[in-house]
């Protein structure tokens, strides 16, 4: 590898990371060590994949790449404890029944002891509870299977649980479309009542599945400006700008479409130097994927649709977007 190397013209900023598997870090170790110090496991540390059964914990997914973020003095997210999805159906029924409180209570607690000590010394920091809040209008939290058991306090104990194994690891809330200005007002008042009842919570986590131009940049910075506010550190977690615009019909490209890599760098190259603005707040931001071969956004929200959302080709070589973020 050679030319710039993304994270250390960040490294006065914040930490740049990416969202892995076993098999993208088999496909870019190279660029990940050269470009990167910071991994968060795409799906390896989620419920479904560390406690696919009752008692049964599952960590051979996770531990390369947890070894590989070690071996190269990267630093590791912990990603996710609760969440609605990729979360298996024993936790809260059994032959069809639902399971009482206690027992929820009880694996939701488990979960998150073994799990976390598990990980102690590897992650640094969790996304404890994620996307918990509801995004239809005058409806606070969001209904998940997990309210249903516990109410409304499991985002609570899910908090104070991870506080009282992992005394030093830093506790994230973590959703998605943060910059919807109803959302961000359910969202500062979650975190401001954590607060104010002293529930450890250190983070909040911008999740960032944008578009090319959406949100605007004007959006994003008022938002900053908010959550600056809730005296927690910020970190954009998971990161990719689409180059489709809301509405294109187009499903069947296999090569982006004139001007969408250009309008993609000019806007990633706003969006960075917002970013380096706020560098007294934002500790980290994470890509989700390394290389346009493997991104989520191939299959979402249009299944088979090929996306192009990150700074390096399908090839692993820098895009317009990689000169756009480093070119200060
Ligand atoms: C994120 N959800 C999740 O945090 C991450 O774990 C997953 O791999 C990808 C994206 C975003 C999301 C979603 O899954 C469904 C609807 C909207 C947004």
């Amino acid at each position: 590898m050679q030319g710039i190397s993304l994270c250390q013209k960040y490294q006065d900023y914040f930490s740049i990371g990416a969202a892995v598997s076993e098999e993208t870090i088999k496909a870019h170790g190279e660029l990940l060590k050269y470009h990167f110090n910071s991994l968060t496991a795409e799906n390896a540390m989620k419920f479904q994949t560390t406690n696919p059964k009752e008692r049964v914990y599952d960590f051979r997914p996770a531990d390369p790449i947890a070894g590989f973020a070690k071996e190269n003095q990267m630093r590791l997210r912990g990603h996710t404890f609760v969440w609605h999805r990729q979360t298996p159906d024993w936790v809260f029924q059994e032959g069809g029944n639902p399971r009482d409180k206690q027992e929820v209570l009880g694996f939701l607690s488990d979960h998150i002891r073994t799990v976390g000590i598990y990980f102690r010394d590897k992650a640094y920091c969790w996304d404890v509870v994620n996307e918990a809040i509801s995004d239809e209008p005058g409806e606070y939290l969001r209904d998940t299977l997990w309210r249903r058991a516990l109410g409304d306090g499991y985002i609570e104990t899910a908090f104070r649980t991870a506080r009282e194994h992992l005394p030093d690891a830093q506790l994230f809330y973590n959703d998605y479309n943060t910059y919807q200005p109803e959302k961000r007002e359910k969202i500062c008042r979650l975190i401001r009542g954590l607060k104010e009842r002293d529930v450890p919570i250190d983070g909040l986590g911008m999740q960032g599945h944008w578009g090319i131009g959406r949100p605007a940049i004007d959006e994003i910075r008022q938002t900053l400006d908010i959550y600056a506010g809730l005296g927690v550190r910020l970190q954009i977690t998971e990161l990719d700008i689409s180059v489709y615009d809301h509405g294109d019909p187009r499903t069947d490209l296999t090569v982006p479409g004139p001007g969408m890599l250009d309008r993609q760098a000019e806007y990633y190259g706003k969006l960075f130097e917002l970013f380096r603005e706020y560098r007294e707040q934002i500790d980290a931001v994470t890509f989700w994927g390394i290389a346009d071969d493997a991104t989520w956004l191939d299959q979402f929200p249009v299944q088979g649709r090929k996306d192009w959302p990150l700074l390096f080709d399908t090839q692993g070589r820098p895009k317009k977007a990689f000169d756009a973020v480093t070119n200060f």
